[in-house]
């Protein structure tokens, strides 16, 4: 298998399969290597850490307001992209609760970030959907939400985060990370939360036993070195603290955004991408491709590239995507449908909780 390659990746094959640790200079020759090397190195990985499995659990989503004081180019869906504003009160948010699937296991919450919200507001929707629904986990607020609305409210990071949790919080979600490099956050999405803020929130979660999920935002105008570099600090983060449940790349889409004019990625630079994280990011459990946006037959191709966990049954229930260019533009599949996709790439199909555990 590793006869034809050329000899520093040779050496870095070597590496991997005796489980060494990739240094971050060595991270960009891998997106350097040919694609059945990675598939087979990712999967290898993989396999160590969850065998067969692939992950699923049943979950919907609520976006509290596409209003945001921000301007992401890449964002086709606060307000100013789409030209229709929404804010949903807590009597709104109390009957989506009521009316979502009786067997959903968590609730995933985000949206923009708004002008004169507080976090005594989000505390709010926590209390109510706790009082809906006691038995839900709730995976909420972005640390680019949560920088912005603990901020607003005056407060230390640590003590916004512990009354987020006491009002109800169980989990966060991995958005806003975008790509940390400066100078390309700079040109991206000038004016939120700095890579630097991004790990500080989900520093002080994971110190207050808040697990988090981690994104990047690749495809666009940033290099592989960015990409690495990206990882690498979410890799320490993860030394320190052991608080990512998940990494989960997210494709940039270009439609309907200021970013139009970039070029999408093509499927096999999606493929390296994938794998690439897999092997890289040898202190994470889980590798997560988010099937709404990336689609359900690359979802199967996927979880022969470190893939994992496909995320949720969603019930159409998410606009993030749809206006970017998302494959499914109206999100949904039912358990059954899951499983199906799973079970016929030829994998074994692992209803999960929020934290990884095994429904039977
Ligand atoms: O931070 C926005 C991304 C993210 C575009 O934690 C775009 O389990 C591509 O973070 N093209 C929000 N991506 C969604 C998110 C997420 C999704 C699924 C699961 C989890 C999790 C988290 O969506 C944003 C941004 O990176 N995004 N616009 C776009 N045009
Ligand atoms: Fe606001 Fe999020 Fe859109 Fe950025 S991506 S403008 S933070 S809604």
């Amino acid at each position: 298998m590793t006869d034809n390659l050329k000899p520093e990746h040779k050496k870095l094959v070597e590496k991997i399969l005796n489980q060494q640790r990739i240094e971050a200079e060595d991270g960009v020759l891998l997106y350097e290597m040919e694609l059945g090397t990675l598939a087979w190195l990712a999967n290898t990985i993989r396999e160590q850490k969850n065998g067969r499995n692939a992950y699923y659990i049943r979950n919907f989503h609520i976006e509290p307001t596409n209003i945001c004081i921000y301007n992401c180019r890449f964002c086709s869906y606060s307000s100013k992209a789409t030209g229709n504003a929404w804010e949903h009160d807590l009597e709104k948010i109390r009957s989506i609760v009521q009316t979502s699937p009786k067997d959903a296991r968590e609730v995933h919450i985000t949206g923009g970030v708004h002008p004169s919200r507080d976090v005594a507001y989000y505390s709010g929707i926590l209390k109510a959907i706790k009082e809906e629904r006691p038995d839900l986990h709730i995976k909420a607020y972005s640390a680019v939400e949560l920088h912005k609305m603990i901020e607003n409210a005056g407060m230390q990071m640590k003590d916004g985060l512990q009354m987020l949790k006491t009002a109800g919080l169980d989990s966060i979600p991995g958005g806003g990370a975008e790509i940390f490099a400066e100078d390309v956050r700079k040109k991206i999405c000038p004016d939120k939360a700095n890579g630097n803020q991004w790990m500080e929130v989900h520093r002080q979660a994971h110190l207050c036993g808040i697990r988090s999920g981690a994104t990047m935002l690749y495809g666009h105008i940033e290099s592989y070195a960015d990409r690495i570099e990206h990882m690498n600090q979410l890799r320490k983060l993860q030394d320190e603290t052991k608080g990512f449940l998940s990494f989960i790349p997210l494709k940039f889409r270009n439609s309907n955004n200021p970013m139009s004019d970039i070029a999408e990625c093509s499927a096999i630079e999606d493929l390296k991408n994938y794998a690439v994280s897999r092997i890289f990011l040898d202190n994470f459990d889980h590798i997560k491709a988010y099937w709404p946006m990336i689609g359900k037959k690359m979802t199967q191709i996927l979880l022969e590239f470190g893939v994992d966990d496909i995320d949720g049954t969603i019930d159409d229930t998410t606009e993030i995507y749809s206006r970017a260019g998302a494959e499914d533009q109206n999100p949904g599949m039912s358990s059954n449908e899951m499983r199906q996709l799973i079970e016929t790439a030829g994998f074994i199909a692992c209803e999960r909780d929020s934290v990884y555990n095994i429904i039977d």
